[in-house]
């Protein structure tokens, strides 16, 4: 398994991506704390210059395994589940316009955020529909392009369509097609799995991508969470993808993704 951790080349509001400010020198940084890449968080990749991202990341000696889509929801509102049809076209544009990016950069996109939540007057049949929708265009164009797609299942403070793996993975099947497999986020499964072992087991291969943070979102070892345990699940599932930092970066940003990764580290070195 490789590490990398959440970087976006604009500045955002959302609290658990430790990287903010300038973002060449943040790929400098992340270069020299050890990771192996990086996961781009794009809110409109029609308004980022793609080639020179790509290249300051490939120069620094770094890939970019997975691309975050969730600023859109963030920043814009844009979302799958948005009463407003107009607003539901937009976000199912936007996500497709990821589809280029993520196939010169050779990343996974994910789909966390920007499903959206169930709005006020709107029946969560309705939304769920939608949700399917958005999911079934967008993992069309994506699988023309030879590129994956992966869900994120999300806490019930943050939305309340498909908190849980089980949840997940019956809904992955359901829109079908090989390119949509999961986002396991560490943070979310210890709010909502019943066991985080058995949910990363009946994951398994649909595992497409990892976020790693401790149950009160800080850097692995900063909570309570049995790192040990996960990561032999996870090892055991035959994973071999990336685990991406997506914690809070206190007490700092540089010295939260240290710590992280180096206890992810030292704890995946025991296992292997
Ligand atoms: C949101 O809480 C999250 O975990 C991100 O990965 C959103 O896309
Ligand atoms: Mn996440």
């Amino acid at each position: 398994m490789k590490f990398c951790t959440c970087l976006s080349p604009e500045p955002v509001q959302f609290s658990a991506y430790p990287f903010k400010g300038d973002f060449a020198e943040n790929v400098t940084a992340i270069k020299r704390l050890g990771f192996d890449g990086v996961e781009l968080i794009v809110r409109d990749p029609d308004t980022i210059d793609q080639d020179g991202i790509i290249q300051t990341v490939k120069s620094a000696g770094m890939e970019i395994p997975a691309i975050g889509t969730g600023l859109a929801w963030g920043e814009e509102g844009l979302s799958f589940t948005d009463p407003n049809s107009e607003i539901r076209e937009k976000a199912i544009e936007r996500l497709i316009t990821h589809v280029p990016l993520a196939q010169k950069a050779g990343a996974v996109i994910v789909v966390g955020l920007l499903r959206g939540i169930v709005q006020p007057e709107v029946k969560p049949e309705d939304a769920e529909e939608w949700m399917f929708t958005g999911f079934s265009r967008c993992c069309q164009v994506a699988a023309d392009s030879g590129v994956r797609i992966a869900f994120e299942p999300i806490n019930r403070y943050e939305t309340s369509l498909l908190n849980a793996v089980e949840g997940g993975l019956e809904f992955i099947e359901k829109v079908g097609g090989k390119n949509l497999g999961m986002l396991l986020d560490t943070f979310h499964m210890n709010i909502e799995e019943p066991s985080i072992e058995e949910s990363i087991r009946n994951a398994g291969d649909r595992i497409f991508h990892f976020h790693y943070a401790d149950s009160n979102r800080l850097y692995p070892g900063a909570g309570h969470l049995d790192f040990h345990s996960i990561l032999t699940a996870l090892t055991e599932t035959g994973y071999s993808g990336y685990l991406s930092g997506e914690h809070r970066p206190d007490p700092e940003p540089t010295e939260a993704a240290r710590l992280g990764l180096k206890n992810m580290k030292k704890i995946l070195g025991e296992i292997q």
